[in-house]
């Protein structure tokens, strides 16, 4: 969610913001590996002792972090989205500005419940088989309810322990309700797992988490987050199953990938950390950028910010020459942190969301086949090659 936008100019005297951010079409947008495509089908072979769906997406990029893989490879199943955390989204004092957003998501999800996403047929291929139906027919319920966390405020994990309670009351099973938790690598699905735990049942940790995409490797075994119940009709408790990340085979728009690198979805270094810098960057110019001045004076210059950072936090090389590498590590870090700035990075509005699901009724959102993927990848790595050879024939 795109944070409220301050008029830059009138914060920071003359200064003005780049408007576009100008970004190579040449950055790589895959990042499909072995390990998403084993998780997803480790997922379909225990579909059928799967009662519920925690399918997980940062708030941050509530659109972009859509994976129609896991839609497809689930569908069918009973489902909450889980808008995770929503903390790094506004700071504290914009919670009416949030709250807004969050309508408008939720308004969203239930408009769109309509579009039915078929199964896919099983195979490891991304077929990006979907059929969209007119609202109603053959829709049935919709079953998709949306939570936002915020995994440091238990009320917030409580409101999802309560859906997901609501569900295990509604289903009887002997060996209680299992509940699958899915989503983009990095999403928070581990800590979610741990969260729920520790708010529902006062329990430590049980799957291990980290701040780079890729920590869950398999998926795990079911952890109880719900005890037995009988008075709500819960017999058996219920069950979560951690899993690892799954990302989608090819990213069509190259600002997406950029976003998708900013908020850590991707791993480190895939788009140089330089680029990811900037791109904050332009994102801070374009809502405060007072938000840094304890480093630099605003500029849209990203070899400048990056030197005055550099030298501000000491992050130098031999002879004192600041490190530009160390210092877009460290801001974007900062960033993911939720210390320069809270903010979303997709614009939510009702204009935006009603496109976005006029694209996916008339199936104008491009879907790539792993193949398709591979290909285009090829492409885009054979056009880099060249971009350098020229460049370095030019020097
Ligand atoms: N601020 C904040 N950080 C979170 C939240 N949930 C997860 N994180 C952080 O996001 C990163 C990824 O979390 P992890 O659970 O390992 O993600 P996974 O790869 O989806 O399992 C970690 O650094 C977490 O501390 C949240 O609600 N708020
Ligand atoms: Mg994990």
């Amino acid at each position: 969610m795109a944070a409220p936008l301050k008029a830059a100019a009138t914060s920071a005297g003359s200064f003005v913001p780049r408007a576009v951010f100008e970004v190579s079409p040449s950055i790589t947008r895959s990042y499909f590996l072995g390990h998403h495509a084993s998780a997803l089908s480790s997922m379909r072979k225990i579909l059928s002792n799967i009662g519920l769906v925690l399918e997980c997406r940062d708030s941050r990029v509530p659109l972009t972090s859509t994976n129609p893989l896991l839609e497809t490879a689930l569908a069918g199943r009973d489902r909450i989205i889980v808008y995770t955390k929503s903390d790094l989204c506004a700071p504290a004092s914009a919670s009416r500005w949030m709250e807004k957003q969050k309508q408008l998501l939720i308004n969203y999800h239930s408009d769109r419940s309509g579009i039915i996403f078929e199964a896919d047929d099983g195979d490891d291929t991304y077929s990006g088989e979907r059929r969209n139906r007119n609202r109603g027919e053959g829709a049935g319920p919709d079953n998709t309810k949306v939570v936002f966390t915020d995994e440091r405020n238990p009320r917030t994990i409580q409101h999802l322990l309560n859906a997901i309670k609501t569900r295990a009351t509604a289903t009887d099973s002997l060996t209680g309700l299992r509940a699958l938790v899915v989503g983009m690598p990095n999403a928070g699905k581990s800590t979610l797992l741990n969260a729920l735990r520790r708010v529902g049942l006062s329990l430590p940790k049980a799957a291990r988490t980290g701040a780079q995409p890729g920590i869950t490797r398999k998926l795990g075994t079911p952890v109880r987050v719900i005890g037995e119940d009988s008075r709500a009709g819960i017999e058996q408790g219920v069950f979560v199953v951690d899993t690892p990340g799954v990302f989608v085979p090819y990213v069509g728009d190259a600002g997406a990938m950029l976003k998708l690198s900013l908020v850590g979805c991707v791993k480190d270094g895939l788009v140089p950390v330089e680029v990811v810098a900037d791109y904050l960057l332009f994102n801070l110019n374009l809502r405060d950028p007072s938000s840094y001045a304890a480093f630099s004076a605003p500029t849209n210059d990203i070899q400048e910010f990056l030197d005055a950072v550099a030298r501000r936090t000491g992050k130098l090389q031999k002879g004192g020459v600041p490190s530009r590498e160390q210092a877009a590590e460290w801001v974007v870090q900062q960033w993911r942190k939720g210390e320069l700035g809270r903010f979303g990075l997709d614009d939510v509005s009702e204009e935006s969301l009603k496109e976005k699901m006029r694209k996916e009724r008339t199936g104008e959102e491009e879907h790539v086949s792993l193949n398709q993927a591979r290909k285009r990848e090829k492409e885009a790595r054979k056009a880099r090659h060249a971009a350098k050879r020229q460049a370095a024939e030019g020097a």
